[in-house]
Formats: structure tokens, sequence, C-alpha cells
């Protein structure tokens, strides 16, 4: 595929895992951040835009056929951060794109927009949100949006609940939700071609038997996930005995997401 396709948030470590596949795939890719990436190859193209200003998005998306949406604010943060980055700057970039005739979107949505979920629950994309932190928010807002734009504009949305992208699980949780990178690509490639995407909500796992989510919608799209979890058993149990035990994390699909600044009852989170 020739087109322009415009990489947001290409500095930042998930970006830094596909980057090298992504080229080979999309010669007309165009990387863009707040920063240059410091390991820039000479046939990558870089240009400097901010999410939350609205003329840089503009001009860096001039002329683009398809977004992949992995620019914002990654972790949890002060309320100023993610509403700059993931709320304003999200919708920058739908509003933005859609002026500027881009057709599709893949947007880098995350599993703490249903982290308060517990994880003897096994969730589809049919059940409410339950975001985990100010920025599982950010992300049911992007959703949201991606949504709207697929309704009203016939955009082609694709949000990828991601995991853990990561070479390896790091974690005990992480066996249940990790993505390697080169299956994130293949979710990426889907989103990019494939007919029937209006706005699908998929989930960005590997093959994790410990999953508690049912990826109908990416495997109806024809995902096909080439690495698995359980491979790595060893090494994400060795890694999770390093840690402290968390009461409330553990029990919640979301993990730390969830016990951090944490008031709530964990028993009738349970319940409902
Ligand atoms: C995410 O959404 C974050 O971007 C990443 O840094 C990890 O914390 C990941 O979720 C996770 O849940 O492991």
């Amino acid at each position: 595929m020739n087109d322009k396709i415009v990489l947001t948030g290409a500095a930042g470590g998930v970006a830094r895992q596909i980057r090298p596949q992504l080229a080979e795939r999309y010669p007309g890719l165009v990387l863009s951040d707040m920063v240059e990436p410091p390991d820039l190859v000479p046939n990558e193209t870089f240009v400097q835009a901010e999410l939350a200003d609205y003329l840089s998005m503009q001009e860096v998306l001039r002329g683009a056929k398809a977004v992949i949406h992995l620019g914002g604010f990654s972790v949890e943060g002060p309320w100023e951060t993610i509403h700059k980055s993931n709320i304003i700057g999200l919708y920058n970039l739908f509003d933005a794109g859609q002026q500027a005739g881009v057709e599709r979107v893949i947007f880098a949505s995350s599993n703490h927009a249903v982290g308060f979920y517990d994880r003897r629950r096994r969730i589809g994309v049919h059940e409410p949100v339950r975001p985990d932190s100010r920025y599982g928010i950010s992300k049911a807002f992007g959703e949201a949006v991606g949504s709207y734009y697929a309704d009203k504009f016939g955009m082609k949305v694709m949000s990828i609940r991601i995991g853990n992208v990561a070479d390896k699980p790091a974690d005990l949780r992480r066996l249940a939700i990790w993505l390697h990178p080169d299956d994130l690509v293949q979710l990426i490639e889907l989103g990019l071609t494939h007919p029937e995407i209006h706005h699908s909500i998929v989930y960005g796992a590997s093959h994790c038997e410990r999953a508690w989510w049912d990826n109908k919608t990416a495997y109806d799209l024809g995902y096909a996930p080439q690495h698995a979890a359980e491979d790595h058993v060893d090494y994400a149990l060795a890694e999770q005995a390093k840690l402290a035990a968390d009461p409330i994390g553990d029990r919640l699909q979301g993990g730390t997401f969830c016990s951090a600044e944490f008031n709530g009852d964990i028993d009738t989170i349970i319940k409902n």
C-alpha cells in the first residue's frame, strides 16, 4: 500500500516495537510525534506534530488515507495531561482527519477501558466500559469518538483494546493480556484493509489461554495470532514471584491501575 498513512506516537514504546515491520509494508508511512524518535532510520519520514494543536494535525494529515493512532498519554496521569493529549488531542485527530479525507483510523485503545471487570469474568465487546483510571476513561472516550465518526461520516475505525505489547508476557496478569508486536501488526493490517470494518472493537491479545476476553470480533475478521503466551509461562511466573501481592489489583483485570488511589468496595465491584 503506497498511500500516505500517518503513524502518531511514533516516538513511543509500542511504535518502537513495530516500526520496522510497518515501514516494510507501508512505503507511504509518515511518522509523527511531538519529538523525533531517536532511532529514526534514513528511509523513515518524520513530521513533528502535536495532537492538541489542531493546525499541526491538519498539516500532518493532509492527503492521508489512514491513521494508525498510537499517540497520546499512555499510562495514568493527572487529568490536565490526559485531557490535553487523549481527549482534546484524540478529538482533533478524528476531526482534522475527517476534514482531510482520512478513510480509516486504527485507534490504540486499552484494556484499561474495561479494567474494573473481575478476572473471573470473560468479557466481549458488548459489555459496558468499566474504566479503571483517568487514562482508561480517555480510552473509552476514544472508542466513543471512533464510533461517532464511523456512524456519522462513514469512516472505518478499528479500536484495538491493547493488552500489553512486549516480546514476552511480563507477569501473571500479562499471561492473560499479552500482545506480541507481530500480532499487533497483523491487527493493524486487518484494520487498514478489511472491507467489513465499521467501528470494530477488538482485543489486542496474542493467543492467551488464560484470556479474560472473548476476541470473536477479531477472529471474525480473520485474525490468527502467531504467538502464544503459555510458551513463556515459566518466565512470567518467575517475574510474578518478584512482585508484592496487591489484594485489590490482583482480583481485577486492570491490575495496579485499579488499586491505585482506590477507595471503593471490592465486594460490590465483584458482584456487579
Ligand atoms: C496500557 O494501556 C499501557 O499503555 C501500558 O503501559 C501497560 O500498562 C498496559 O496497559 C498494561 O495493562 O499492562
